[in-house]
């Protein structure tokens, strides 16, 4: 990166002072009583309780909190070591500024904002509004991603905000939106799936990824129902099922109008739910019975009495259901194959009744609230839409500005990020690690680099924070308040347990100190609840209704499923029983074909790259690498291939494996495993450096929701020399 301009005084307001929190404990160090609250990771979003322990070393403990009703007390190795980050020796404590000499060196607070808003202000104003950029995460409290949102449209009236979000569910929201005209991934509660009849799990490793859910894949089995689960590997979810579809990476578009094929084939459509509740159904048969059986066997490589089998179990069941996760969203088709899954569910009508649907599991701890109140290029809070005037008019109002004030519609996530150092030139980030987790990451680290001026929020040094002109160190979920969405669309409350180390601040308290700076000190309250209070305000009469949603109504509730647009309501379990939420309330089939991805083996890169998690680390791993159990559990990356594979290639149980595609080369060991295809590598992506995943991905975008496609991309395989 160029060396950042000399920090000249702020050109804004001189800033007040900035900060006063109250001690949690009353500034005994010690809180005496747990506090009830929610695991940091993934988007089970498990409840836990959560104790100071005072003194020096890990200054919390985790406990149980069994009455929860998700995760009913269970937690996972990640969720039960958390705390580990919360000790000062683990994280960052003081602001970094790179130095004349290029290197990091500790600041106090206002050298560090001022820098900040500084460095935004001269891009600004250099190149225009649009040349700062802000990118923003799903780990982030809804709070924090409204504050985010609007800070990026009322301060830096900037269009270039996007978050990793785009990287998750993006394919899943946009098929939902399509279809029911609403996106919330699971519209019924998680504990619905124990009671069904029958569950297609398509992509999803649940057992690795949300151990705790497992149970309710377990109760369904033992009520009688049957499980189905589609992945390219027996991964430890698979192997809990009564039929395992193995389908070529990239396929799963082919495999569901495959199975839908049959169901018409067979006889087996409900034709009184499809003409009652739907519309589109005859465009979309054409397409459908273009995929005979044999033609998708060939495509998915699934023989066709499996797929005969499983026509079965879906159908002869009284209620089913369909869970999507990453594996079939995460490619350049995501839309339109989670549009064909859920065409199956309409067709045989498995959805908009108890019991029966479609649902996504989303992934990051507020994967589903971080999708709906503003850090999306194209979005406001509320799940409103930018382009929408009622939309800006209602906002605008709430914001106190010019509805004509607020910019459009912006790029998306991957775009963004490579547009860096050319038209947008500056960059805020919170809570994202892009260096590791972005597809063709080599890039993405150069155009990062590229950059005239980047900050970074993070609680750790991350390989993205790194590289930043100004790092700002911040609390963690244990250390403050804020509510987050759960997967089935529960607002449930974080709450603060322990204090935080001196020198470190949080979010919402470094966008009131950057809003100040910049001219702009009304509107950016510090305190959760504040903006909670506004963000209500902001989603009233949208598709994500918090109106009626309260700290006090969560706490004594167990969480509050929206929409609730009264506080008086009772919230909303369950969605679309009596109609969607389309202008006339029906559901819409979309026709889709399928394509093959976008790259297909060929004879230079004869294999598929496929890429995931494993249960102990988690996403870039910029938390997960820092806690010993899970390190010591997982500590590097790998290539998990077929051994068949591996003697053809010559390569033993540990030996390293060069991996290269279009974009780069990898080297890591290899993990044999009789549980992956012959014609499919798996790598987990939670690793920077020469093992780094993301060097060979594939940024690919689907055409609707701009995701990238990790799921599917060609590589060559050879032997590396044993260093
Ligand atoms: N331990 C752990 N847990 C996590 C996370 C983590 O990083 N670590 N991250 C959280 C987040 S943000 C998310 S999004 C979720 C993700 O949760 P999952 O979606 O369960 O996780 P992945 O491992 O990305 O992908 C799931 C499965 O998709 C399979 N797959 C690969 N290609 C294809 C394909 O073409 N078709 C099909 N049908 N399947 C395919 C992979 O083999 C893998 O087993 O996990 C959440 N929980
Ligand atoms: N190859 C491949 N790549 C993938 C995927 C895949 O399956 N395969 N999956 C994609 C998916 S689904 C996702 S969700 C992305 C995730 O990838 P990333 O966006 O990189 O997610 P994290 O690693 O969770 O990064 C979060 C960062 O924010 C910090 N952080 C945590 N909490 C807070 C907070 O409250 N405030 C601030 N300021 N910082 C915080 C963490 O320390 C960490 O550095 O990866 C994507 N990349
Ligand atoms: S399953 Fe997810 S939310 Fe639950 S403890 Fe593990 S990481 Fe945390
Ligand atoms: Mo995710």
């Amino acid at each position: 990166m160029t060396a950042p301009a000399a920090a000249g005084p702020p050109a804004g307001p001189a800033p007040a002072e900035e900060t006063s929190r109250p001690a949690a404990d009353g500034g005994t160090g010690r809180t005496a009583e747990p506090v009830d609250t929610h695991c940091p990771y993934c988007a089970l979003q498990c409840g836990m309780r959560v104790r100071a322990s005072g003194g020096g070393g890990v200054p919390a403990e985790v406990l149980e909190r069994p009455a929860f009703p998700v995760n009913k007390g269970a937690l996972c190795g990640k969720g039960r070591t958390a705390a580990e980050l919360l000790a000062p020796a683990a994280r960052l404590t003081t602001p970094l500024v790179r130095g004349a000499d290029g290197a990091l060196r500790p600041a106090d607070w206002p050298e560090a904002l001022d820098r900040v808003a500084d460095g935004l202000r001269r891009t600004a104003a250099a190149h225009g509004a649009d040349a700062v950029g802000v990118f923003g995460g799903g780990g982030l409290t809804n709070e924090k991603a409204y504050a985010l949102g609007k800070f990026a449209r009322v301060v830096l009236r900037t269009s270039q905000i996007d978050y990793n979000g785009r990287f998750c569910m993006s394919s899943a929201a946009a098929a939902h939106q399509r279809a029911f005209g609403l996106d919330r991934g699971l519209p019924f509660p998680l504990a619905d799936v124990a009671r069904t009849g029958c569950v297609v799990l398509v992509g999803s490793n649940l057992a690795d990824t949300m151990p705790p859910a497992l149970r309710y894949l377990t109760e369904l089995r033992e009520n009688g129902g049957r499980l189905i689960v589609v992945d390219p590997r027996r991964t430890r979810t698979a192997e809990q099922a009564d039929l395992h579809l193995q389908p070529r990476p990239g396929t799963d578009l082919a495999l569901a109008l495959g199975l839908l094929h049959l169901v018409v084939a067979e006889g087996r459509v409900d034709e009184g739910f499809v003409a009652a509740r739907t519309t589109g159904w005859e465009r979309t048969l054409p397409g459908v019975m273009a995929h005979w059986p044999e033609l998708v066997e060939r495509i998915t490589g699934v023989p066709v009495p499996q797929l005969r089998e499983a026509v079965a179990m879906f159908c002869d069941a009284p209620e089913s259901m369909v869970l999507t996760a990453r594996g079939p969203e995460q490619q350049a088709k995501g839309t339109d194959t989670v549009s064909a899954w859920i065409n199956l569910c309409l067709a045989t009508g498995r959805s908009g009744r108890l019991l029966s649907g479609y649902g996504c599991l989303t992934g990051q701890g507020n994967g589903q609230g971080g999708r709906e109140h503003g850090q999306k290029a194209d979005q406001l809070p509320g799940y409103r839409k930018l382009d929408d005037p009622a939309a800006r008019a209602h906002v605008a109002a709430v914001w106190g500005v010019d509805p004509d004030d607020l910019p459009g519609p912006g790029r998306s996530a991957y775009e963004l990020l490579d547009a860096l150092g050319r038209d947008v030139r500056a960059l805020l980030l919170m809570g994202s690690n892009p260096v590791v987790s972005a597809p063709r990451a080599a890039h993405v680290a150069e155009r990062i680099e590229a950059l005239d001026f980047l900050a970074v929020c993070d609680v750790v040094l991350s390989e993205t924070a790194a590289l930043a002109d100004v790092v700002l160190p911040v609390t963690q979920w244990a250390e403050e308040t804020g509510t987050t969405t759960n997967l089935e669309g529960r607002v449930i409350l974080r709450r603060r347990a322990v204090d935080p180390p001196p020198g470190v601040r949080s979010d919402l308290e470094v966008l009131a100190g950057l809003a100040r700076r910049l001219g702009r000190p009304e509107g950016f309250p510090a305190d959760p609840e504040e903006v909670f209070a506004e963000l209500r305000r902001a989603s009233a009469g949208g598709p994500a209704d918090y109106a009626g949603i309260s700290y006090a109504r969560i706490a004594a509730e167990d969480g509050v499923f929206w929409p609730c647009p009264e506080p008086g309501s009772p919230g909303t379990p369950r969605l679309f029983l009596d109609r969607y939420a389309t202008p006339d309330g029906r559901a819409r089939f979309t026709p889709v074909q399928h394509r093959p991805s976008a790259e297909e083996p060929s004879a230079e890169y004869p294999y598929y790259l496929t890429t995931g998690r494993v249960l102990a680390q988690y996403q870039s791993g910029a938390q997960t690498r820092r806690v010993r159990e899970l390190n010591a559990a997982e500590p590097g990356p790998f290539v998990q291939l077929h051994p068949r594979l591996a003697a053809r290639l010559g390569v033993a149980e540990g030996e390293p494996l060069a991996v290269t595609s279009r974009r780069g080369r990898v080297v890591a060991p290899a993990r044999l495993s009789a549980a992956i295809r012959q014609d499919t590598v798996f790598m987990p992506f939670h690793w920077p450096g020469e093992g780094r995943a993301n060097t060979l991905t594939n940024p690919a975008l689907d055409p609707v929701s701009r995701m990238p496609e990790f799921k599917v991309c060609a590589v060559r395989l050879e032997r590396a020399a044993t260093p």
